[in-house]
């Protein structure tokens, strides 16, 4: 979950072990059969942590194992940093689609500039993680859009095959749409590659290369599959000599396109000022169109960016921008429209809170051959959280155990198999919603100011709550 990805594993062989620099900590990598022959160290970057703390919070184990120290005393690990990061990076000893498993793949989105503690970033690190050696990003403008674009540095970068994901910004208003112009050419080009090939297979009079055109054509549209059967091809068509002027075209068009014959995972990715409502009539016929493109909607229930103005995601209750008396209306269903056309993948996570159900959303949204919308509970620095912004994971994980935010996923494979689409992943809640809202100064601070008004609009957030939770009851049951 670390915001800025600084904190990294790493293993390391013994003779990279001996070559250390002094003070260099590991251990005996253990606890799964392909760690054997590993050193392990979980190196921090001092020099890019920005001191949130999220890190020393979450920490799993019954005495932490993370404490906070002043920077000037950890200015020696910096070096044990760099030499980690400088070793060959190790094929992952695990599979790479569970939680630990996952943290043994570089991200490819780093030591950004967003605020210490951002909710919104531990979503992206962990989306590169997965499939960003293959990702297409098209960013709406927002939070994401600035920490992302750095100009002139970018924090997304490639791994040591030079992959990375491919990123870019467009308009606030059509991103969307921007996202899915992106994703068409670049299916448009594949198959036009995959058509040319077809008519000149049965020409090629060298078996091996025959074997490697035939062997893409038939797995050019398999997600896992398709790089592999196309650098393979790319490969040999490089020293192939073509027999006759026709077939000579088409492999000189190929290789022109080799970054396109491989299947790309295309992402598009925005605040709830964009998702709610600016982006929506976009993202909606984005959606609609049944095409492969995945919605990764960070929901901070404001826009964030440009200090906080209400949205329609900014719930009933909530003092924001434009809503200096609280929001009158409740907070829009972004997820249940989504989920009305029945072929579209919906989740709502939120990862502090539950983080296995984060990765199943990313898995199943990603093998999901359709439309995909994921919404991403953010804990920001604009909604006053009480407790710091070195608590965002555990402010989030409030946020679901006081029923203010649920967790569910809407997976229209499961149709097929005869089973119910929705699962609700959150359970009844454990805190009462008061407890939460008091904890977050856009909420508390409405009893300060106008105490009766205020009253009246917390048992409206929790009316509305409580009656957003029972829908999803009820769907859960059906
Ligand atoms: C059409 C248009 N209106 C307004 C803006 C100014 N603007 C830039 S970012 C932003 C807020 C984005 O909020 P959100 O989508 O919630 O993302 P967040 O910053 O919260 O991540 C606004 C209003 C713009 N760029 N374009």
């Amino acid at each position: 979950m670390c915001p800025h990805a600084v904190i990294r594993p790493f293993l390391l062989t013994d003779e990279e072990v001996r070559n250390a620099p002094e003070g260099f900590k590991h251990l005996k990598a253990g606890g799964e059969k392909n760690f054997e022959g590993y050193n392990f160290t979980l190196q921090i970057s001092v020099l890019d942590c920005t001191g949130c703390g999220n890190c020393v919070q979450v920490c799993p184990a019954k005495t932490k194992a993370l404490e906070m120290e002043l920077i000037e005393t950890q200015m020696h690990e910096q070096k044990n940093y760099d030499y980690a990061f400088s070793l060959p990076v190790k094929p992952n000893p695990m599979n790479k689609e569970t939680i630990k498993g996952s943290q043994f793949e570089q991200p490819l989105f780093e030591f950004h500039g967003a605020c210490a503690g951002c909710g919104e970033t531990p979503y992206i690190k962990v989306l590169t993680q997965l499939y960003g050696d293959r990702m297409i990003i098209a960013n709406a403008t927002g939070c994401s859009s600035i920490y992302g674009g750095s100009a002139p540095s970018t924090p997304y970068c490639k791994n040591d095959k030079g992959y990375g994901p491919a990123w870019a910004n467009s308009l606030f208003e059509d991103n969307a749409e921007y996202g899915l112009g992106i994703h068409l050419g670049a299916k448009q080009i594949r198959e036009r590659m995959v058509t040319k090939l077809q008519s000149i297979v049965e020409m090629i009079d060298d078996s091996l290369v025959k074997e490697a055109v035939i062997s893409y054509i038939n797995n050019h549209n398999d997600k896992k599959q398709s790089r592999l059967v196309a650098e393979a091809m790319v490969e040999k068509l490089k020293s192939y000599k073509a027999s006759n002027e026709n077939i000579k075209m088409v492999v000189d068009d190929v290789l022109m396109h080799k970054y396109y014959l491989s299947r790309k995972s295309t992402w598009i990715i925005g605040g709830d000022g964009w998702a709610y409502d600016i982006g929506y009539g976009g993202l909606d016929h984005v959606i609609a169109s049944g095409e492969d493109v995945k919605i990764l909607v960070l929901d901070t229930e404001v826009y964030s960016n440009t200090g906080g103005q209400s949205s329609k995601a900014t719930p009933a209750a909530a003092i924001a921008q434009f809503a200096a008396s609280g929001k009158k209306t409740r907070k829009k269903d972004l997820g249940m429209m989504a989920m009305s056309y029945g072929y579209v993948y919906v989740a709502q996570v939120a990862m502090g809170a539950d983080k296995n159900q984060y990765l199943k959303a990313l898995i199943e949204a990603e093998n999901y051959d359709g439309p995909a919308v994921i919404i991403a509970y953010s804990p920001c620095i604009n909604q006053g959280i009480k407790i710091g912004m070195g608590n965002t994971q555990e402010e989030a994980k409030r946020a679901v155990n006081a029923g203010y935010w649920h967790l569910y996923r809407y997976n229209p494979m499961l149709k097929e198999e005869g089973k119910n689409p929705f699962t609700l992943d959150s359970k009844e809640p454990t805190m009462p919603l008061r407890d939460f809202l008091m904890g977050e100064v856009r909420y508390a601070a409405l009893s300060k100011v106008q105490p009766e008004l205020a009253e009246l609009m917390y048992q409206k957030a929790e009316k509305d709550l409580k009656e957003r939770y029972e829908t999803y009851k009820k769907l859960a049951q059906d």
